[in-house]
């Protein structure tokens, strides 16, 4: 398998999650700007989307969409238990892989383009902190947004809300969300990742 990957992306969701299922890959570097790979292959051709993540599973085999592809790596390895497993706790995971990819990745992305107007940022940011209000109050009463264990759902969340500092967003304002970063950051899983994604502090 490959994972085509730009580091500290969303594609680092993903990447943590081969990780926790101990699953064998290949990580690919996108240049952001040339959208080419790092062995010189025009990007948009492998995934004509465009972006990050897109995991190879084999030759003209390609998933893309961070929650499918975290509930592809479940899939394959049920053992890891990365998601729940009874109905309708998967089914909450489900709604909090939506609702992160949905409601929080995406009041993000605008925030990141070069072509915003000045004036979005500000109501964009404030939107967003409404949604992350939303996993705050969550997580005041649960270690981990599916419950006590950790699942792939916490692995997105990490992702995204390292993206915070860079809008000039506190975690620190949403206390427990700090706390569950904090949590996250410690799994060797993630820790791998971030070294070899070159964001290791
Ligand atoms: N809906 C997609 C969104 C992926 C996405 O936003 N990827 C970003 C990185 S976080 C990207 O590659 N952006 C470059 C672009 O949109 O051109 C998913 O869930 O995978």
């Amino acid at each position: 398998m490959k994972l085509y990957f730009m580091p500290g992306a969303c594609s680092l969701a993903p990447h943590i999650a081969l990780r926790e299922a101990g699953l064998q890959f290949r990580l690919i570097k996108v240049d952001y700007k040339s959208r080419r790979t790092e062995e010189g292959d025009d990007f948009r051709r492998i995934n004509p989307k465009g972006y990050v993540p897109a995991l190879e599973l084999k030759e003209g085999q390609l998933l893309t969409e961070v929650p499918v592809i975290l509930q592809y790596i479940d899939m394959i390895r049920p053992d890891a238990c990365l998601l729940p497993d009874a109905a309708l706790e998967r089914l909450k995971a489900l709604e909090w892989l939506n609702y992160i990819a949905t409601e929080v990745h995406k009041s993000f992305s605008p925030l990141f383009r070069p072509k915003t107007p000045e004036a979005f940022l500000s109501p964009g940011r404030a939107h967003l902190s409404l949604r992350l209000n939303v996993i705050e109050r969550h997580l005041q009463q649960h270690r981990y947004l599916t419950g006590p264990a950790f699942s792939l759902t916490d692995a997105y969340l990490f992702t995204v809300c390292r993206w915070l500092d860079d809008q000039k967003l506190s975690i620190a304002d949403w206390p427990a969300l700090q706390r569950h970063s904090d949590d996250v950051a410690r799994r060797q899983a993630v820790r791998d990742a971030l070294a070899r994604e070159g964001l290791a502090d």
